[in-house]
């Protein structure tokens, strides 16, 4: 499944999860593999570093213009039809596309070649106190686009007047070699799930014009069926020859519900796009009616004051790696909702738009960020930094737009904003997500304490601080210390968020004398954090460092400060199993009296 939502009744999608073939390189031997998956699932190849072949037949069942979607490889593809090249992307955690036109009807070769090598290629993918997997870890899909296609879709919703309305930007693409004049229809539709079980949504219902697409002959999508008058958008557009073009559409949407927390109410825009009066093309995104703003040392959605309590999670599970399932995506947000969280952040990278999905619809804020973590001003100056992170940037906001639950854009965790060179560096990449998005807060994770030079960018300030792990020191002193410069330093009056604190625990390992490593030592440093941190008015959210294990490289000597070569500061290990700080989490982030 590649959305937890069905985005198309007109165009004709096939996900390709299930078993490829798979060859590594240096080995004779070949495989069979699951994608979704890691190769480090085989025993063959527990920590290969290489370049992995997957290959598998597709169909065209008509001749036609194929679009092949991949929501993740890790870290870096190249994807072959017929052995010609058609798609090249680096980065293991953001979606991307490939297009080959008028492709004969009956059996082709798709081919994707993973590399997962450390090189100075990857300026992102380095020896990490988290690991890089290999394979093809997110879900693949084959579709068969018209000539001229919707691209996608960006929904900026506003309040005017007591009234919700939005910016809806509607992307087309023209792959052939005449302008081309197309018609959009949108609508919007309430998203059902959880309340009749159906929650797919499927925009198919029984409506008075059901001839709106049987004239297309494809598939029964109808627009006027279930649709409210008033909830409907229309325009037109001349699409340039192998060119592109973003139609903005306005629409009022009186009487729908706001996303909240609370009261994650979620909707599903249809839009139709029709060639010489024929329905040609859909692309439905799912959305929600919030807004996102900053008061003073507040962060408000929906005009209301929210204090954000929830963990750092890492995309990793113990025998699937990266590629984590969705019954395990579920586990995951089931826990940590048992645990009261109200937020979360994908550190350091962005997540797969499954997970996202699911924060929609369980009401879930997330700070997303760029994918990095703890890059030095040396592996900053690498020349491919800078194009690699903003690409990273482009393709997260590109592509996870539409989320409600997405309320604030992060770069860069602990990157070398000590420096002028790396303040240049976080300046512009801070400015490409105010070009891209105006509409999110923006903040990055600094443990450059006492000498960040990048404080005054930001909208919000938030800071990774391990008092009584890595610093024995009082919590709330070097709390009071931490924001007393943030403020002389850049942040005064900004919302402030400890973006990071906790302890390592080895899953199962007791000891009265409550010592470092101890089960007892993370559930009492936690409990103690969370005290001080959630009573602080000053502190507009803290994320718990962090919600699961996670495996780590042993390259960079990462080994040495890591028991079993994990990152030993979950609440839950791995294999989701709980520490005894599991019920500390869920006691303080449960009770009244703590900030909501
Ligand atoms: C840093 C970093 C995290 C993790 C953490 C730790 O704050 O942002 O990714 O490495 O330290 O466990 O030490």
């Amino acid at each position: 499944m590649i959305r937890l939502f069905e985005q198309h009744q007109i165009r004709p999608v096939k996900e390709l999860d299930g078993m490829w073939d798979f060859t590594m390189e240096g080995v004779a031997k070949r495989y069979r593999m699951p994608v979704p998956g890691c190769w480090e699932q085989h025993p063959d190849f527990l920590k290969r570093r290489g370049i992995g072949t997957y290959s598998r037949e597709i169909y065209m069942p008509q001749p036609g213009n194929l679009r092949l979607e991949f929501k993740g490889v890790s870290h870096t593809a190249d994807v072959f039809l017929d052995g010609e090249l058609v798609a090249h992307h680096y980065n293991a955690f953001t979606p991307f596309a490939g297009i080959v036109t008028q492709v004969e009807k009956g059996v082709h070769m798709l081919t994707v070649q993973v590399d997962n090598t450390f090189s100075e290629a990857s300026a992102l993918h380095i020896p990490n106190d988290y690991y890089t997997y290999g394979g093809i870890t997110r879900p693949v899909a084959m579709e068969m686009v018209p000539d001229v296609y919707i691209k996608g879709i960006h929904f900026t919703p506003r309040q005017e007047e007591g009234t919700w309305k939005a910016r809806v930007e509607v992307s087309l693409e023209n792959l052939s070699s005449q302008d081309r004049q197309v018609e959009i229809a949108g609508c919007l539709e309430p998203w059902r799930g959880g309340e009749t079980g159906s929650g797919h949504g499927t925009g198919v219902t029984e409506g008075p014009d059901a001839g709106a697409s049987d004239k297309a002959g494809k598939g029964c999508f109808r627009i006027a069926g279930y649709c409210r008058e008033d909830w409907k958008i229309q325009g037109s557009a001349k699409v340039p020859a192998k060119g592109e073009y973003t139609l903005v559409l306005e629409g009022t949407f009186p009487e729908v519900e706001t996303w909240s927390h609370e009261s994650p109410r979620l909707y599903l825009l249809h839009t139709l796009l029709s060639l010489d009066g024929e329905v040609a093309d859909d692309l439905t995104e799912r959305v929600g009616f919030r807004t996102v703003a900053l008061s003073g040392k507040q962060i408000l959605v929906n005009g209301k004051k929210v204090f954000l309590k929830g963990f750092n999670r890492h995309e990793d599970y113990a025998v699937e790696g990266c590629a984590i399932s969705l019954q395990h995506m579920v586990q995951d947000m089931d826990l940590m909702q048992d645990m009261h969280v109200n937020a979360l952040r994908t550190c350091h990278y962005p997540n797969d738009e499954r997970f996202l999905d699911l924060c929609d619809e369980r009401g879930i804020m997330v700070w997303e960020e760029n994918h990095a973590r703890g890059l030095s001003l040396e592996r900053m100056q690498n020349p491919n930094f800078e194009r690699q992170c903003e690409d990273c940037i482009r393709e997260m906001i590109q592509n996870h737009y539409n989320h409600p639950a997405i309320v604030i854009w992060g770069i860069l965790n602990e990157c070398a904003s000590d420096t002028e060179e790396g303040r240049r560096m976080y300046k512009k990449q801070y400015e490409q997500i105010k070009s891209l998005d105006a509409t999110r807060p923006t903040t990055s994770a600094t443990c450059r304490h006492f000498r960040d030079l990048t404080l005054d960018l930001p909208d919000i300030v938030s800071f990774n601080q391990y008092s009584r792990w890595y610093e024995d020191c009082d919590i709330a002193e070097r709390k009071d210390a931490e924001i007393q410069w943030i403020r002389e330093a850049g942040g005064e009056g900004k919302p402030i968020i400890v973006s990071e604190f906790g302890a390592a625990a080895v899953y199962g390992y007791r000891d009265r004398t409550c010592c470092k490593w101890s089960e007892e030592y993370q559930a009492q440093l936690l409990r103690d954090s969370l005290e001080v941190y959630m009573q602080d008015p000053d502190i507009s959210g803290v994320f718990i460092w962090q919600y699961s294990d996670c495996r780590v490289c042993e390259e960079d000597n990462w080994f040495a400060t890591r028991a079993r070569s994990h990152n030993n500061k979950g609440v839950v290990d791995e294999y989701r199993r709980p520490k005894m700080a599991y019920d500390v989490v869920k006691e303080l982030f449960g009770k009244d009296d703590f900030k909501k």
